[in-house]
């Protein structure tokens, strides 16, 4: 009998910590509209709500637990979302302050990023609009490069995954390249993480593998070798490609992982309103292509966490 496809967890990245919120207006950042937005996503059909925080005046990145604070409670008690709070912070932070929220808020899940890279925006990767397709190489790229190391060594991996590990926090292993799902194997191997580990295969991000959907069904393939059945995934495309990849993925019997944080856009050249619009986008999408949204419940059950 043919095994029953499980059914297709959609996350959602709320606002991350790279757009600035010069770039849109959709992208929220005070503690009302991070709320406001992740719960009418959870609505829209996200079981998982990937959550950084910002400063409240500038929506500059943060992970002050005075910034978390105002907005957590009220998400998880007007949803029933899987929270997961990011342990990439951002680029300049140390691993120490990147984990902080994580360890004082002990959340269902976390990120987890699996290996240092030179973490950039394509600027043809459908983060800007058509017409504004101009960047600056010398002043955004190359003096800026100190800036756009995404440091993630074994040491910083070992480090947040002892300091979470009585948390029981389930990990979302961020894998920004096929370097990086070996990393993971051998993190497994050494027993720092116990399978099933869940995987967010993420395409699109300069310095980390393109988002070409051969490079999708690579990393698949290269992900069945090194764990067999002891892994489960979602696909984040950055920018542009955050729907055609989130599309195929769900195809492929994988997850799926949309937001702000991801991409700004909701169609081509068009900036999304909102992040509910973006879950609404792909939920109709899975579920016309004869795919079942998992509720958050389900997500727990697919993902065992701890509930
Ligand atoms: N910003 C994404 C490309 C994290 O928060 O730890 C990956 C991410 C990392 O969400
Ligand atoms: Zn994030």
């Amino acid at each position: 009998m043919a095994k029953k496809k499980q059914k297709t967890i959609i996350t959602c990245a709320v606002t991350g910590a790279i757009h600035t919120p010069t770039m849109s207006e959709g992208l929220p950042f005070t503690y009302e509209d991070i709320t406001k937005q992740a719960v009418d996503a959870a609505e829209a059909g996200a079981s998982i709500l990937h959550l950084h925080a910002r400063d409240n005046e500038t929506g500059a990145p943060s992970v002050a637990i005075e910034d978390f604070a105002p907005f957590l409670p009220r998400i998880k008690q007007a949803t029933d979302a899987v929270v997961n709070i990011s342990t990439g912070g951002s680029l300049t932070l140390s691993i120490q302050d990147r984990i902080n929220p994580a360890k004082i808020f002990s959340p269902e899940m976390c990120s987890m990023n699996m290996g240092s890279m030179n973490f950039s925006f394509h600027p043809l990767a459908g983060r800007y609009k058509d017409e504004d397709w101009k960047f600056d190489w010398e002043k955004d790229y190359v003096k800026n490069s100190d800036g756009n190391i995404f440091r993630n060594t074994f040491r910083d991996i070992k480090e947040a995954a002892e300091t979470l590990a009585p948390h029981d926090v389930k990990f979302e292993h961020e894998c920004y390249d096929v370097g990086h799902l070996y990393n993971l194997k051998f993190c497994m191997d050494i027993g720092l993480f116990k399978a099933p580990v869940f995987i967010q295969f993420i395409f699109g991000i300069l310095g980390g593998i393109g988002s070409e959907i051969e490079n999708l069904v690579f990393m698949k393939n290269t992900a069945d070798r090194l764990f067999g059945d002891d892994y489960r995934w979602s696909v984040l495309g950055a920018g542009g490609a955050q729907m055609t990849l989130g599309t195929t993925a769900s195809q492929m019997g994988g997850n799926v992982r949309v937001g702000l944080e991801d991409s700004l856009f909701i169609s081509r050249g068009k900036l999304a309103e909102s992040n509910a619009q973006q879950v609404a986008k792909i939920r109709r999408i899975v579920e016309d292509l004869g795919c079942e949204v998992a509720s958050p419940d389900e997500a727990r059950e697919i993902l065992d966490l701890k509930g």
